[in-house]
């Protein structure tokens, strides 16, 4: 593993870091936009007075705290990067390849570094059967991960394509607490709310940091902080529906499966909304940086 110089100076030195993923920039987000986002989530991070350490494998070496370069190439590259999750590390440090790294991969590398905090847009959860009747064996290994990793992801819940009651059950079967952040619902991604509650709230950063802190001392899982999009960039929800409906069909129709699945709704998203639900995205993941770092800060005063 290579760590940034700054990246690994801060840590040493206790000051606040705020981790981020890239399978958001490189599968998330379209080509020629996601470096410029890439590159605002960091300039967030510094005004919120921590460090950011995005996270991918380049290479064969998993590096933490890609230089301007090293994004650039990651977000030009996009989505002929493969999508690494935890189970894909191996395969694809020991042939020297190359990948952008999920919520799952990266947070076991975030803690390998010795980094608590964790920035994102959406959680991985459990999938819809493709026929949307029945349970499925696609659950994100996200979940799984945050099972077994004590680090803080601030994300805005999960995509409404998933079961999010069932995400929900899984978290709790697994001890992950749910944090709502001024909220007492969990969020969906591009929609405020689920119409599911969390099963706690904060309403300052200084809570959540309160409540990793204790939660750490007794649990060796992770917590999630569930910040809803800020409202003026919140989908319509019936315009919502409908691209989720026709997202959905054309999945089944093109006979698309597990981990192709979320970029390629994603993908539809984007184009069908003409760029609304690109600006939500980003709303939302440049809202979560902010929180993340305010949230490191008080973590490492
Ligand atoms: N949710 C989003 N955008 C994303 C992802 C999730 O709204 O880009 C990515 C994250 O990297 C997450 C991964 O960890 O998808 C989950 O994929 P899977 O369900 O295949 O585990
Ligand atoms: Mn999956």
């Amino acid at each position: 593993m290579r760590i940034a110089e700054e990246v690994s100076h801060a840590i040493g030195n206790g000051r606040p870091v705020v981790a981020l993923e890239s399978t958001l920039l490189a599968h998330g987000l379209p080509a020629g936009r996601n470096f410029k986002v890439a590159r605002r989530i960091e300039a967030v991070i510094r005004d919120a007075g921590a460090v950011p350490a995005t996270i991918a494998v380049l290479d064969g070496t998993p590096v933490v705290g890609l230089s301007a370069a090293q994004l650039e190439r990651l977000c030009d590259e996009g989505a002929t990067m493969p999508k690494l999750s935890l189970r894909d590390l191996g395969p694809a440090i020991a042939r020297r390849s190359s990948g952008a790294t999920t919520v799952a991969a990266t947070c076991v590398l975030a803690r390998a570094a010795g980094i608590g905090v964790f920035a994102t847009g959406g959680l991985g959860g459990v999938h819809l059967a493709v026929d949307g009747s029945s349970t499925t064996w696609d659950v994100s290994a996200d979940l799984g991960t945050l099972a077994t990793t004590p680090v803080l992801v601030v994300c805005s819940g999960v995509k409404s394509m998933l079961d999010i009651e069932a995400t929900l059950e899984v978290l709790e079967t697994y001890s992950v607490p749910v944090l709502g952040y001024r909220t007492d619902d969990f969020p969906a991604f591009y929609l405020r709310s689920s119409g599911y509650p969390v099963p706690w709230r904060v309403d300052d950063p200084a809570a959540a940091a309160a409540v990793f802190e204790a939660h750490r001392a007794h649990a060796t899982s992770g917590m999630v902080l569930a910040n809803p999009v800020p409202p003026e960039f919140e989908m319509d929800s019936d315009r919502h529906d409908e691209l989720l409906a026709d997202g959905l069909a054309l999945v089944r129709a093109n006979d698309i499966r597990g981990s192709a699945v979320t970029p390629a709704l994603l993908e539809h998203f984007h184009t069908a909304s003409d760029g609304v639900s690109i600006a939500t995205n980003e709303a939302l993941v440049l809202a979560n940086a902010e929180l993340a770092a305010s949230v490191a800060v008080r973590l490492a005063s």
